[in-house]
């Protein structure tokens, strides 16, 4: 009897073992496994200008790359020891859920469903954003209330597509939904003339219609219709590898405030007598290392990427080719959003 309970308790051992993920079994955290392959594997956008696109060398830069670049500097002191995996919105979530990729930087916006019973987290909100439209000039529209009846072209599994249906329930007005699994698939299809609108995020639109064959063709209509909290994403049940993911945005928005740059901060390392400056910086205090890091995690991701508004100015300021004022992304000390917790 003893016996055969036994075997029976090591029988269940063994099937609960073999339920649990390769990484689990091994003990490998996320950030272990990272360590061991030499690179983060991060899935991005399939080319979303400002947030992620491939330069003429086929290099992933923008503003959602940053945080991979940011994390890569953290981990191993090399902005480029990332891996992109490019992906549709439709396939995004599964892989990360399946573990194809360690952190998801790709426009993806924070909500409820996604947070809670998909097997992932959201970290931190590194661009608020919000949904809006583009439409032909020659319809003569100029609000979203007269779009009643149009067909509007969207990407499959966005919150954009919920967010359609919610605005014609709530204003009483009827939208032909027509509804693609690639970005160029619907930006084509807009394009060609199948659809009246296209909406998306409102960051992405700009740089949409400067795509388009003939961008004065196209108005941007002035209102935005949700609240599109985007940041990167991890796989749920991995603590620490969710605290380096959230804590490399928050030391980017917190060096910001304390005013270190790519210019200064070694000078900063140097002679700053400010606290906080100093415990950012891993002068004081072992921080980095309660991360999995060395202390000096932060100065190495300055370093790299530049503080968040820096990589904002990069990607989104009036040189760059996708201008994109700063508005609610501005830290909470110039009246913006951008808020980030002390590093203490
Ligand atoms: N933020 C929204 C939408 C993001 C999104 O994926 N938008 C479509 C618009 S066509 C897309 O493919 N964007 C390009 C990209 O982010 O790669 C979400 O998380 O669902």
């Amino acid at each position: 009897m003893k016996t055969s309970l036994l075997s029976l308790a090591a029988g269940l051992a063994l099937a609960a073992l073999s339920a649990i993920p390769a990484f689990a079994q091994a003990g490998q955290s996320t950030l272990d496994k990272i360590k061991a392959r030499g690179q983060i594997i991060c899935g991005t956008s399939e080319g979303v200008p400002g947030f992620s696109l491939q330069d003429a060398k086929g290099v992933w830069r923008g503003f959602d790359t940053d945080v991979c670049r940011a994390l890569a500097a953290a981990i191993f002191n090399d902005q480029d020891k990332a891996m992109y995996l490019s992906l549709s919105s439709k396939n995004r979530l599964v892989a990360l859920q399946s573990g194809e990729i360690d952190v998801l930087a790709r426009t993806t916006t924070w909500s409820l469903s996604r947070d809670i019973g998909q097997g992932i987290s959201f970290t931190a909100v590194n661009y608020y954003d919000g949904q809006g439209f583009i439409v032909r000039k020659k319809l003569g529209v100029t609000k979203v209330k007269e779009l009643d009846g149009a067909s509007v072209c969207v990407a499959q599994g966005t919150t954009t597509e919920l967010n359609l249906a919610d605005y014609g329930r709530t204003n009483k007005i009827k939208f032909e939904t027509v509804a693609f699994a690639t970005l160029e698939e619907t930006v084509a299809a807009y394009e060609a003339g199948r659809c009246d609108a296209y909406t998306t995020d409102l960051s992405s639109l700009a740089g949409t219609r400067g795509k388009l064959q003939k961008p004065d063709e196209h108005l941007l209509l002035q209102e935005v219709i949700s609240k599109e909290p985007l940041g990167p994403w991890v796989r749920k049940n991995d603590q620490a590898w969710f605290d380096l993911v959230r804590w490399v945005v928050f030391a980017l928005i917190d060096a910001e405030e304390l005013g270190v740059t790519q210019a200064n901060v070694d000078e900063m390392v140097k002679t700053s007598q400010n606290p906080e400056v100093r415990r950012l910086l891993g002068v004081e205090s072992k921080f980095g290392e309660s991360l999995g890091l060395t202390n000096d995690w932060a100065v190495r991701i300055i370093k790299a990427v530049g503080n968040y508004g820096e990589s904002f100015e990069r990607h989104f300021g009036e040189k760059s080719s996708n201008y994109l004022p700063r508005g609610v992304n501005r830290l909470w000390t110039q009246g913006g959003l951008q808020y980030a917790p002390p590093v203490r």
